[in-house]
């Protein structure tokens, strides 16, 4: 059984419809292969968790109940175990991985990057697909120290994410004797006063480099009103939350973001997925009622018109009734776009991870399991923590070639690209690849930097220098 979470917003999220389908469609690749679990199929069950710590618990709740319920008498020999794909954002999965720990069910996160997951003793079934910021804070570290700069200003957002990065990345950084300008915390609630506070802390200080970790809708009335009041000649460091953010990287913010720097999940392409994408049909699948929403949001149509209007207040009422036979690849959308999959490739690795712990405990024969009285564990009623044990152990290489296991914590090796902004002829920024850093123990490389590849923000490498 499989969980994944869509956004808190009104309107439907494309992007994460597409992580839920690639969930979809990795189990569709798993139980088609003839040696990875052969003769087993795995089932899912999707919830929307809208981005809400009480509708996670919910959906984790009835996920264990149906644990419970899952023996349906007929001749099929049916388990009933289930495991988790997700939470996505990390205050939902500290929720979750809380609730359901005690219990042994394994959670797989492709999102959650908060650092204080890693702690085996609050969250022992917790692993993930995504590295813990630990490495982020680290990686940026590195940069830092690589380009020399000794003087850097930090910007948080008021959350985990932001509250933690910046720690780490501080905490770290002061290690190597570079000074902190300041620190500031955007509120999580607008508030124009501090907005215009935290700019004056910005134009005031003679740091050229600032470090931001945030989200990106709690970075964007910051840069807004940086770009209003023309405040440039500023190098930003973006983490990972907004370094490939379109909402961050228009045109319009360029004069102060221009040269833009920053650590992303590392691009992938999933042969056959856009197909896969392709082919849902709110018809071929009624019990996908995700698909319809899908409908709803991507043609501006309704499949029940009644309550939308009596409900309506909002500019995208749907007009028309939705015929079901609207062409999905006839216009572009984030659903369908597969040319920046980054955290689609996590949930795809989430999903395999299980697969192959599965698989190891299926194909595990007498005399080398590692359970008391060397005994196997029984593929259609093991124990949670049996497979946990599993996948503790895993290790594999994926259909793209990379080697795949967990760390200690339940964290996999950390590898990032470094991405720069840089400004088209048309005045749209591209994210252009300029180095990798890799967190692995001994890769001997950590950050790798392609220097003049980089565009910085004032044309040459920003002195920043603590005096
Ligand atoms: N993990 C964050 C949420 C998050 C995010 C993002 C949100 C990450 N990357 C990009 C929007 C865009 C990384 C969390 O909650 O753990």
């Amino acid at each position: 059984i499989f969980n994944v979470h869509l956004k808190r917003q009104w309107w439907f999220n494309l992007r994460s419809f597409r992580w839920a389908q690639t969930m979809i469609f990795a189990l569709h690749e798993i139980n088609s292969d003839l040696m990875l679990l052969p003769n087993i199929t795995l089932g899912y069950e999707i919830y929307d968790t809208c981005t809400t710590p009480a509708q996670s618990l919910r959906a984790a709740l009835t996920l264990a109940r149906h644990k419970e319920d899952a023996s349906d008498g007929n001749c099929m020999e049916t388990s009933s175990n289930s495991v988790i794909v997700g939470d996505s954002g990390s205050t939902q999965s500290i929720v979750v991985a809380k609730t359901l720990g005690p219990l042994h069910i394994p959670m797989v996160s492709y999102f959650s990057s908060c650092s204080c997951l890693s702690n085996r003793e609050e969250f022992p079934a917790f692993f993930r697909t995504i590295p813990s910021d630990t490495f982020q804070a680290r990686a940026v570290v590195r940069l830092v120290q690589r380009f020399g700069w000794t003087w850097v200003g930090s910007v948080a957002g008021d959350d985990d994410y932001g509250r933690y990065g910046t720690q780490a990345f501080t905490d770290e950084v002061k290690k190597l004797g570079v000074c902190i300008a300041f620190t500031e915390l955007i509120p999580k609630v607008y508030s124009r006063e501090r907005i215009l506070q935290i700019t004056e802390t910005i134009k005031r200080s003679t740091a050229r480099v600032i470090v931001m970790f945030a989200l990106e809708g709690d970075a964007y009335p910051l840069i807004k009103e940086v770009v209003q009041q023309n405040i440039t000649g500023h190098q930003w460091i973006a983490s990972e939350a907004w370094v490939t953010s379109s909402l961050m990287a228009t045109a319009e913010h360029l004069p102060a973001l221009d040269g833009t720097i920053g650590f992303a999940i590392p691009r992938a392409e999933i042969p056959g997925l856009r197909d896969f994408l392709l082919q849902v049909d709110p018809f071929k699948s009624p019990e996908n009622g995700l698909v319809k929403e899908l409908w709803e949001t991507m043609f501006k149509c309704s499949f029940n018109l009644k309550s939308d209007i009596v409900d309506g207040k909002s500019s995208l009422i749907p007009q028309a009734k939705c015929t079901g036979s609207e062409f999905l690849n006839s216009s572009y959308t984030i659903y369908s776009d597969v040319s920046e999959l980054r955290i689609s490739y996590n949930v795809y690795k989430a999903v395999y991870a299980f697969a192959h712990a599965l698989h190891n405990l299926y194909s595990c024969a007498n005399n080398n399991d590692p359970f008391d009285n060397k005994t196997c564990a029984n593929i259609i009623d093991f124990k949670p923590w049996q497979l946990m044990h599993y996948l503790r152990e895993v290790r594999f290489t994926s259909k793209l070639g990379e080697e795949i296991y967990f760390d200690e914590n339940g964290d996999p090796v950390a590898t990032y690209d470094l991405v720069n902004w840089q400004q088209e002829d048309a005045g749209q920024v591209s994210f252009v690849p300029v180095g990798h850093f890799n967190g692995a123990p001994n890769s001997g490389q950590d950050l790798v930097v392609n220097e003049t590849a980089i565009v910085w923000n004032g044309g040459k490498v920003p002195q920043s220098l603590c005096s």
